[in-house]
């Protein structure tokens, strides 16, 4: 048992009477076969060819949130109107050369799958998923960010306990994380993990640009109280949707299992969009709503 409330998809993609309650009280909604199987299928066979495609020698980066050192890399910086590849710590030795297979070392593709890629774009845009993001508040709802996350056999890195908030930044935080199983995750390779009601806490940290360095700045030194997190299993096809100020997580995979999720993030427009966000777009290639022309 994990202590959450899960549900089924409603009808049109609109949050029911009892979502809405278990929004505002665990800011954490669980919804099982939210999406089907024949595309998440889908995604996962893109983002496979993406890095199928990718020539590790047109340069890459590790992105590790344990030991973060992706901060002062272009590579990074860039990427938040392209598709880039992020590799596990332990996806390449000390002369920077691939250790494992391309499809075993990815950490993740960042961060524009959902405005770039076609496959990305259909599913991001569900029309469910738009009543869903509406339902929960977001009035003028721009998608911001989108990743595949790998966690692949063996190496897959743990994500640290943080807030969503933290890292894409509006006045008033706004962002909601809809988070999608490509594969069936469980403890035993590093399903996510929450901690139901911290929503309510305040916002600990924000990343964020200070004179051209990104830095993360403390806002509240409470620590999270991780000893109330449960863990959020979710078999293929559940949607795992975060508030943006819920703590949540994952373990590393050190199964022999890959644990692939799609994560996308939708902001409110109505929301003043920091302009110290580490996530950058070139003018010609604005936020869009989940519309075909918005
Ligand atoms: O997939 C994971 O392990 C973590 C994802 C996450 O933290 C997020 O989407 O905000």
């Amino acid at each position: 048992m994990t202590g959450i409330t899960r549900f089924g998809a409603p009808k049109d993609g609109a949050p029911t009477a009892a979502m809405l309650a278990a929004w505002r009280r665990d800011g954490v909604l669980v919804i099982e076969d939210a999406v089907p199987h024949g595309d998440c299928d889908a995604l996962a066979e893109r983002a496979r060819a993406i890095v199928e495609a990718w020539d590790p020698s047109e340069g890459a980066a590790v992105f590790s949130t344990t030991a973060p050192r992706h901060a002062a890399d272009r590579y990074f910086r860039e990427s938040g109107d392209r598709v880039r590849v992020f590799l596990e710590d332990g996806a390449i030795d000390a002369a920077g050369r691939l250790v494992r297979p391309k499809q075993q070392a990815v950490n993740k593709l960042g961060h524009a799958l959902h405005d770039l890629d076609p496959v990305f774009d259909r599913v991001s845009r569900r029309p469910a998923l738009a009543a869903l993001a509406a339902g929960l508040g977001l009035a003028d709802p721009l998608l911001v960010q989108s990743m595949v996350i790998w966690k692949p056999p063996a190496i897959g890195g743990a994500v640290v306990c943080h807030q969503d908030a933290a890292f894409l930044i509006t006045d008033p935080p706004s962002v909601i994380g809809f988070w999608l199983a490509l594969e069936d995750s469980d403890a035993g390779n590093g399903c996510l993990f929450a901690i139901p009601g911290g929503h309510r806490g305040p916002l600990r940290q924000v990343f964020r640009e200070v004179d051209g360095e990104l830095v993360t700045e403390t806002l509240d030194p409470a620590p999270f109280d991780e000893t109330a997190a449960v863990a959020l299993p979710a078999r293929k096809g559940t949607l795992v949707v975060l508030h943006g100020t819920l703590p949540h997580g994952s373990a590393p995979n050190r199964s022999a299992r890959s644990r692939m999720a799609y994560t996308l993030h939708a902001v409110d427009g109505a929301a003043r969009w920091h302009p110290g966000n580490w996530l950058k777009r070139s003018p010609d290639a604005p936020f869009r709503g989940f519309g075909p022309g918005d």
